[in-house]
C-alpha cells in the first residue's frame, strides 16, 4: 500500500471536476433557481428519467479545452485531477460501448473528452483519476423509492428492482471501469454512493479486488465499500477537515463555492486566503486537498474558479513545493 500511495502522499493538492448533463441546467429547473447541489437537480426537482434525458441531449461543450484545464491545475500547484465520468444521474462522459446514455449516442458529441483530458494531464505531469457513482438514476436496475418523502429518501436511497438486475448492474460497472482503464489509464478510482443499503461491504470488497487486478498500481477511495469501516486506500472527508492527524491516508474534498456542479446563482465563493489556509491546515495533518471546479456547460471554468486557482498558484510558487 505504501508504495502505491507514495505519489499521493507527496501530491498534497489535486483538482476535482464535477461536470455532466446537470451542468446544462446551471442549477435552475423550469425557470426556478434550485437549492442544494446542482448535480443533484434531477432529485431535487424530481425530474422523471425520460425528461432528464432531454437535458443530457443538450450537453454541448463547444469551448472545452483540455489543455487549458490541465494547465490551470498545474499552475495552481496541483498534482492530479479527478473528474466525474458518471455521477448519480448515470450520464457517461465518454462513449461507452455498454450504454447509449453517453456523450456520443445521447448528446451527439464526436470528441473523446476524457481522452483529451487524460492526454493533457499527462502533458502537465498530473495523475488522472475517475469519479464513478455506484448509484445510477438512469440504469434500469434501480429506481427512486415511490412514495418516499423528500428528495433524499426518494432518489438517494434508491431501490434495486431485483437481485438479478443488481447482478447485471455490477457487471455493467465492471465493464465500464475496465473501459476507463483501457482507454484513459485511470490512476485513481473515486467512488461515491456507499450509503445505499443495496451496496454492501462485500460488494465493495469484491469491486476493490477486481480493480486491484485490472489496474494494480491505481489507488481507490474508501467509498468503494462502506466508508465508515473501510479505510482503503484513502479516506474522503467531504467539506470538512479532520481536527487532527489520522492514522490512514486521506484526502479532504472541498468546493470553492457551495455546489460541486456548475450553478450560475451560487455566489458563496470562498476567498483565496481561506482556500490557502485550508490547504495548509490539511497538509499539516497529513492529508491532501482535492479542490473542486464545476465547469460551465460550454466547457470553461467559471471566472470565480480561474481567479482563485491563479492566486493559489502564486502562493504555492512563492512557497516552493506545497
Ligand atoms: C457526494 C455527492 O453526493 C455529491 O454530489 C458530490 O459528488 C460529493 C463529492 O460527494 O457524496
Amino acid at each position: 500500500l505504501d508504495q502505491r500511495m507514495e505519489w499521493f502522499n507527496d501530491a498534497k493538492f489535486g483538482m476535482f471536476i464535477h461536470w455532466g448533463a446537470y451542468s446544462v441546467l446551471k442549477g435552475s429547473w423550469q425557470g426556478k433557481e434550485m437549492e442544494f447541489y446542482a448535480e443533484w437537480i434531477q432529485a431535487k426537482a424530481d425530474i422523471p428519467k425520460e425528461q432528464y434525458v432531454k437535458v443530457a441531449e443538450r450537453f454541448n461543450p463547444e469551448q472545452f479545452d483540455a489543455d487549458a484545464w490541465a494547465k490551470a491545475a498545474y499552475e495552481a500547484g496541483m498534482k492530479y485531477m479527478v473528474i466525474t465520468t458518471k455521477h448519480h444521474e448515470g450520464f457517461c462522459l465518454w462513449d461507452s460501448q455498454y450504454t447509449k446514455y453517453d456523450i456520443k449516442d445521447t448528446a451527439g458529441i464526436d470528441r473523446d473528452l476524457l481522452g483529451e483530458l487524460s492526454a493533457a494531464c499527462k502533458k502537465y505531469g498530473l495523475k488522472f483519476g475517475t469519479y464513478y457513482s455506484t448509484i445510477d438514476w438512469h440504469h434500469d436496475s434501480q429506481k427512486p423509492v415511490e412514495g418516499a418523502k423528500g428528495h433524499w429518501n426518494k432518489w438517494a436511497k434508491i431501490e434495486m428492482v431485483s437481485p438479478q438486475k443488481k447482478k447485471e448492474y455490477v457487471q455493467y460497472m465492471k465493464n465500464q471501469l475496465q473501459e476507463l482503464v483501457d482507454r484513459y489509464d485511470t490512476q485513481i478510482f473515486w467512488f461515491d454512493g456507499d450509503w445505499n443499503d443495496f451496496w454492501t461491504m462485500e460488494d465493495g470488497e469484491d469491486l476493490y479486488r477486481f480493480l486491484r487486478k485490472i489496474q494494480p498500481n491505481a489507488i481507490i477511495n474508501n467509498r468503494v465499500a462502506k466508508r465508515k469501516e473501510f479505510k482503503y486506500d484513502f479516506g474522503t472527508p467531504e467539506n470538512q477537515t479532520p481536527g487532527e492527524k489520522l492514522d490512514y491516508y486521506w484526502e479532504a474534498c472541498w468546493t470553492i463555492n457551495h455546489s460541486w456542479g456548475y450553478k450560475a446563482h451560487d455566489k458563496k465563493w470562498k476567498s483565496s486566503q481561506v482556500l490557502i489556509q485550508k490547504l495548509l491546515d490539511i497538509n499539516s495533518k497529513g492529508g491532501n486537498l482535492l479542490l473542486n471546479v464545476g465547469p460551465t456547460p460550454e466547457g470553461t471554468f467559471p471566472d470565480g474558479c480561474i481567479d482563485r486557482l491563479a492566486q493559489m498558484g502564486q502562493w504555492t510558487k512563492m512557497h516552493g513545493e506545497v
